[in-house]
């Protein structure tokens, strides 16, 4: 056992050990695989959890298959361009904002706890569908499988009430999820969730309070003010999503034909003409001469060698 793990390390592998459901057990290790600090003094144990993890992966899946999987457990399939998981302290309004995202139309209440099982809509965004997904609210005592879900979305939106104190929900939420080794993020950081803090109700907020939260967060985080109840903030919303996805769109056109952006592939950004290619077609990545691009930025169908690095609504033409 390496020396300096922190002591959650150690809580959390309790916690491992006690969980007796399998599923539960597999959200344990990716806590700890979270936790370890990664240096070279970690590698073997880093290693270690990896390979068990797959191990209980595959177990999991053939409990599944047999139809014995045990007490409730919930978790959604990655669809589209991107997840996108709401996380929020009850009545934050998380629901009513999954039915004007989205096509999907679940409950909204007055009461807290209404929505007691994960729920998926597609949002569209010009010409690509990002997968939204409302949870049951945040609480100390929330199952093991929400936690599961906020770890493995590709963003968090977490949604506060504009109408309540939102420095005290912040704080709140961030320290349940503390608790659970999820620490959020406005940027790209390795051992954080990436996040986007949705400051919700905006038509029934008070200014002050939303002006000195922003004060205090903006230079952390991407925070977006919305409402659901009037459509305030919305596309702003969309497009924030879009953005720490951290996605590009990139078309490609016939030798011949002539441009159009139609059904882009969706890739990540700093993907290489190279890259792109081999995703597009395996084959691409051995016979590649090279690509022509026309692009916002300037090009108009001038070569460009494998290397080069594309930019969201970029067309390429393969030249093999
Ligand atoms: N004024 C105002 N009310 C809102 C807004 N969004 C939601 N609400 C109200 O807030 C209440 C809770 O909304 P929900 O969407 O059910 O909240 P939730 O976060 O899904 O709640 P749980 O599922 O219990 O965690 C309902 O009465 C909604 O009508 C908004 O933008 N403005
Ligand atoms: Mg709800």
């Amino acid at each position: 056992m390496p020396a300096n793990l922190p002591p959650q390390y150690f809580d959390v592998e309790k916690k491992y050990r006690e969980a007796r459901d399998l599923r539960e057990k597999l959200v344990y290790l990716q806590e700890l695989l979270a936790i370890i600090p990664k240096h070279k003094g970690t590698e073997k144990l880093q290693a270690d959890l990896k390979t068990r993890m797959s191990k209980l992966k595959d177990t999991i899946s053939k409990q599944k298959k047999s139809g014995g999987t045990g007490g409730a457990w919930f978790q959604v399939e990655k669809q589209g361009a991107g997840q996108v998981v709401l996380a929020g302290l009850p009545n934050s309004g998380k629901s009513a904002l999954l039915n004007v995202l989205t096509n999907a139309h679940v409950e909204v209440a007055l009461y807290p706890f209404t929505t007691t099982l994960p729920q998926v809509g597609m949002m569209e965004f010009e010409d690509i569908k990002i997968q939204i997904v409302d949870t049951p609210p945040l609480y100390d005592e929330a199952p093991a499988w929400l936690f599961g879900l906020y770890r493995n979305g590709d963003i968090l939106l977490i949604v506060l009430d504009a109408g309540t104190g939102l420095h005290q929900d912040f704080k709140t939420a961030s320290d349940i999820l503390n608790a659970r080794n999820i620490f959020v993020t406005g940027t790209e950081h390795e051992d954080r969730k990436r996040s986007i803090i949705l400051l919700n109700k905006s038509d029934a907020g008070k200014s002050d309070a939303v002006n000195s939260f922003l004060t205090a967060y903006r230079e952390r985080f991407q925070i977006v003010i919305a409402s659901s109840e009037t459509g305030a903030g919305i596309e702003q919303l969309r497009r924030e999503i879009f953005a720490a996805l951290e996605i590009i769109r990139v078309y490609t056109k016939k030798i011949g034909h002539p441009v159009e952006k139609r059904d882009p592939v969706v890739l990540r950004q700093g993907t290489t003409v190279i890259d792109a290619a081999e995703y597009i077609h395996k084959d691409f990545r051995k016979n590649l001469k090279f690509a022509r691009l026309w692009s916002d930025a300037g090009y108009s169908g001038q070569r460009v060698e494998k290397n080069h690095v594309l930019s969201d609504g970029d067309v390429l033409e393969f030249h093999v």
